[in-house]
């Protein structure tokens, strides 16, 4: 179990929040995803078969690239 958190600048809204939350928690072994509006921060709790990897891919995907 890894747990990791992001800053996400383009998150904006509760709207995007709930994208991301939406989003992740359909990724196979991700068991929580907690988000933090005015700090532009997601929390995530995963296990295999999900990767920090796989993760950061899906953020790119929908369109909040984590910060380097
Ligand atoms: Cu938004």
């Amino acid at each position: 179990m890894s747990e990791k958190a992001v800053h996400l600048p383009a998150i904006n809204c509760q709207h995007c929040l709930n994208t991301i939350r939406r989003e992740l928690s359909e990724l196979e072994g991700v068991s929580e995803v907690s988000g933090d509006l005015e700090h532009k921060q997601v929390s995530i709790r995963f296990s295999e078969p999900a990767s920090w990897d796989s993760i950061r891919q899906l953020l790119i995907e929908i369109g909040f690239p984590p910060e380097a």
